[in-house]
């Protein structure tokens, strides 16, 4: 498989297992497992051809560590980045760095300022630990600005911040008082 092969089968999971397992019959359970078989099998019926091997080396090579198999390698989730409801990915609650960044869109930012960061489609605001990242999150919307969170303290007054197994750290919301354009 190439890179561009790759990224579009990479980009076919995350849709499947984050989105809609339903578009290829499968189901996911609430910590978001699917059956590698059933989604081997989900694909084939949309002439999609997907073997171990293939979602092996995904799993393994993707950039962003998406996806996780389990141990014994029959079952494949995504690590985070969910919008289906039947979904709830049971993340590690950690506490923060004392400062977390989200990079967004300069049209986003009038709405940020007055109602904070939502988290939207998703289940969680996604926020990382350095800029560079969080400038290329940003920039899949538009013109990039990047909002510095004052993480620290507030996990000091009582929010909960959990961290993905690929590093990304996620919250319910994020006030506008805490958020810093830089
Ligand atoms: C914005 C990708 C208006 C928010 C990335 C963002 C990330 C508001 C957009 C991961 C708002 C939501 C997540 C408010 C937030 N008013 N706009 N009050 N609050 N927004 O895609 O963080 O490749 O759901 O700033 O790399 O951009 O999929 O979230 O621009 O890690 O693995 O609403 O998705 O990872 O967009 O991206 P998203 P995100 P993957």
């Amino acid at each position: 498989m190439n890179s561009k092969q790759a990224n579009e089968t990479s980009k076919f999971l995350s849709f499947v297992l984050r989105h809609e397992p339903q578009a290829i019959g499968i189901e996911l359970d609430r910590e978001g497992w699917a059956d590698v078989d059933a989604l081997i099998a989900g694909a084939a019926a949309q002439g999609r051809e997907l073997d171990y091997a293939a979602i092996a080396s995904i799993v393994e090579g993707n950039d962003k560590k998406r996806f996780a198999l389990s141990e014994d390698g029959k079952r494949i989730r995504a690590v985070q980045g969910h919008s289906t409801q039947s979904v709830t990915v049971t993340h590690v609650e950690k506490t923060p760095p004392e400062v977390l960044y989200h990079g967004t869109a300069t049209r986003f930012l009038a709405s940020i300022q007055q109602q904070g960061l939502l988290a939207g489609a998703r289940h969680h605001v996604h926020l990382s630990q350095d800029i560079d990242t969080a400038v290329s999150v940003g920039k899949r919307y538009g013109q990039v600005v990047v909002l510095r969170v004052e993480a620290a303290r507030l996990h000091a007054q009582g929010v909960t911040f959990f961290q993905a197994d690929n590093g990304v750290w996620l919250v319910n919301h994020v006030p506008a008082d805490a958020l810093q354009v830089l």
